[in-house]
């Protein structure tokens, strides 16, 4: 299983991209207004790096689906930085094709070697994590690992906190689970939605996902015995007590939030083994998708 593999290798791949990641300047420069791009598990790592780019006070940082990112000259954006495993990905494509000349673009890729790398300005290659697998794992978060790293992040305890994720037990109540809702807040949003990603794709579940005071507002309502509210990062004040009386488990660990979505990526293969499925080729879905 490839999937397995590769997620376990990923406290080895975000100790590299960090060093990569603090040994040069940040990306796009302080100041900049950006928009940070990617299809699927690449976009939400783009909501994530664009709250944490915009907190660390580096300038209005926007991320968007690459198939719903208009950009024309009208938006302002004095960068555009693009997330692809694969460099191959037909919105992506499209996009830098359309910006081309206009806004300077880095994209941060698996392989050197691809269409995007011929239509970006700038590229960062992970060729340490790209993967077999279709589902991605440690590709997403080296490439976010990298981009905190740009920010002046100290990762160190992030890739211990992955290596406690990937010793710590599974739950069997998470590998039973009817249902998974998953909450972030700030820069976890993003994490929340590739959480609820990786268990679609991976094991066919049935997933959600919100920022955590957004969950009050109507999606607690199907909060239930048997059903899981997995939070990434702090806890609102009075959320736990409100899932709490719906019966649903609470699940919020202390642990750094990207190595808490190392934990999902385990419920998430260990889901698949207990249904007779193969991880690595999710139903419909192809490595990277193309039209
Ligand atoms: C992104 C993507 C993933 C999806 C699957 C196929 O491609 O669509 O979001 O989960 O792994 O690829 P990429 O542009 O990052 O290669």
């Amino acid at each position: 299983v490839h999937m397995e593999r590769e997620l376990r290798s990923q406290p080895e791949t975000w100790r590299e991209a960090a060093r990569i990641g603090a040994s040069r300047p940040p990306l796009p420069k302080e100041g900049q207004r950006v928009a940070v791009v990617g299809c699927g598990t690449s976009w939400f790592m783009a909501q994530s790096y664009a709250s944490l780019r915009e907190a660390a006070g580096l300038g209005v940082t926007d991320a968007f689906a690459a198939s719903e990112a208009f950009l024309g000259t009208d938006r302002g954006y004095d960068a555009l930085v693009a997330i692809t495993r694969s460099g191959t990905t037909t919105e992506v494509l499209r996009l830098l094709e359309s910006v081309k000349g206009r806004i300077p673009t880095v994209t941060v890729l698996g392989d050197q070697d691809t269409p995007a790398t011929e239509l970006s300005d700038e590229v960062v290659a992970l060729p340490f994590a790209d993967e077999r697998s279709v589902v991605q794992t440690r590709f997403a978060t080296t490439a976010l690992a990298l981009l905190r790293a740009h920010l002046g992040e100290d990762l160190t305890a992030s890739v211990g906190d992955a290596e406690e994720a990937l010793a710590c037990p599974v739950e069997e109540e998470w590998v039973d689970a009817e249902q998974f809702s998953f909450l972030g807040t700030g820069w976890t949003v993003g994490l929340a939605n590739e959480a609820a990603l990786k268990m679609r794709e991976a094991s066919q579940s049935w997933t959600e996902s919100y920022p955590a005071m957004e969950y009050r507002h109507g999606p607690i309502s199907i909060a239930a015995p048997g059903r899981v509210t997995w939070l990434f990062g702090p806890s609102p004040a009075g959320l736990e007590s409100e899932v709490a009386r719906t019966g649903a488990r609470f699940v919020s660990h202390g642990r750094d939030p990207m190595a808490d979505l190392v934990l999902v990526q385990r419920v998430a293969l260990e889901r698949a083994r207990a249904r007779g499925l193969d991880p690595d080729n999710p139903r419909s879905l192809t490595r990277s998708v193309m039209l």
